[in-house]
């Protein structure tokens, strides 16, 4: 009942904006490598319930996980989580036992669900990587506005909930619903539209989008959600609304801002526009495509020549699982089987690794490649469209052999 009753506080956070530029709390400078620089950013540890960050923006927080916590495990640590909000105005204090879940709208019966009541609905746990559509951002060229993500803007987590179609079945989905709107209980400044994210009722219903008041096994860092949070596997997380206080069941698709008009794609192959075009048709962002990088070797590093070393990182699949990995020495040109680590389900991480070879004194180029269980690879042909969103471009790290 852990994740019910305690009341979590986060009063630090008003604080934070002085509490981290004091020079007690700024730390080191951790440099993101963005193409054209301007990459470094200062690690925190101010925000409460989280270790050392790279910090973006303090209000409303934008926090990024180092790429290095990635090498530990397929789980990241709710504490490194990465931490994104729209609007400033979030909740600092939520009473886990008086939270309420409304579900409305189209519905034979208007619900309002506790913790305590989703908690003996039956238990639903999924393995899901949670990705920010503008993760690696910030190696758009040319560069776009947004947050100048580095790769740390996603996490992988077993979250621990209920299905979301067991609620709406609950409530009674009425005839000639279409779609189901989501909100949290962060809120808008005067005259901006609340965060609203919206799911076909299909999808809402696949039984796999679910209700999460358990992260890793444990109740979500405030800053990830508490006390609970849609969890959408295979898509992005644009639509993983946090601090989840309503559901609304629409009989009309949902035609508000942040469907609308925001976290919109080209409809494209890999969503990739001409820098700078502007009329092209769009599409709601969607599924996730499929991603690798090494995680114990970084850019710069050096390697012992004439020995076999060792190569390690993360893939996920997106929307899909990882079939395979591929790890390159000559920046693509051939390509080299890595070993799979075990599956802990599609939509997370899959740990790989492979023993390079011996090599001789030189510069060489590593580059990693991941294939998901619908036959797509990535590629390094550039992308781009205006939001920086769903760059999936194979990574590529420069290491000297000595
Ligand atoms: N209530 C609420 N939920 C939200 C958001 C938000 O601003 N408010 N941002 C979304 C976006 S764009 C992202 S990337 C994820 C970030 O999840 P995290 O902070 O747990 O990593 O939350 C999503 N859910
Ligand atoms: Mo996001």
């Amino acid at each position: 009942m852990d994740a019910i009753d305690r009341r979590s506080a986060l009063g630090l956070l008003a604080a934070s904006g002085a509490a981290i530029g004091s020079p007690a709390l700024a730390q080191a400078l951790f440099d993101l490598k963005l193409p054209g620089g301007n990459g470094a950013r200062p690690m925190t540890s101010a925000f409460p319930e989280k270790g050392a960050m790279i910090l973006q923006r303090t209000r409303a927080p934008l926090l990024e996980t180092p790429m290095a916590v990635f090498d530990d495990g397929v789980f990241t640590p709710n504490d490194r989580f990465f931490v994104r909000w729209h609007y400033a105005d979030i909740p600092t204090a939520i009473d886990g036992a008086a939270h309420r879940v409304t579900v409305g709208g189209a519905v034979r019966r208007r619900l309002s669900l506790s913790l305590a009541d989703l908690m003996a609905m039956p238990r639903f746990e999924i393995a899901a990587v949670n990705q920010c559509s503008g993760n690696s951002r910030g190696h758009f060229a040319p560069r776009v506005p947004g947050a100048q993500w580095g790769h740390g803007a996603m996490g992988n987590a077993l979250w621990g909930g209920v299905r979301l179609r067991d609620v709406l079945d609950r409530a009674g989905v009425a005839p000639g619903a279409v779609a189901v709107r989501f909100g949290g209980l962060d809120r808008p400044p005067p005259g901006a539209p609340p965060f609203l994210k919206s799911l076909s009722l299909d999808h809402a219903r696949d039984g796999e989008v679910m209700l999460a008041f358990l992260m890793n096994g444990e109740r979500l860092p405030m800053l990830n959600g508490y006390p609970l949070r849609l969890v959408v596997p295979g898509w992005y997380s644009t639509y993983w609304i946090k601090a989840l206080s309503s559901i609304e069941v629409l009989d009309a698709p949902d035609t508000s801002y942040w469907m609308e008009k925001a976290y919109r794609i080209p409809t494209a192959p890999r969503a990739s526009v001409v820098p700078g075009a502007k009329d092209f048709p769009t599409e709601p962002i969607n599924r996730m495509n499929p991603r690798a990088f090494i995680t114990n070797l970084a850019d710069g590093d050096a390697i012992v020549a004439r020995s076999p070393f060792a190569v390690r990182g993360i893939a996920f699949g997106g929307a899909a699982g990882v079939r395979s990995v591929e790890l390159s020495m000559n920046g693509g040109r051939s390509w080299h089987p890595a070993q799979l680590g075990p599956d802990m389900g599609r939509y997370g991480f899959r740990r790989w690794d492979l023993t390079g070879a011996a090599v001789a004194p030189g510069q060489y180029r590593l580059a990693v490649r991941c294939t998901n269980t619908d036959g797509v690879v990535q590629t390094g042909e550039p992308i781009w469209n205006p939001g920086g969103y769903m760059d999936n471009r194979i990574e590529t790290i420069g290491v000297r052999a000595a």
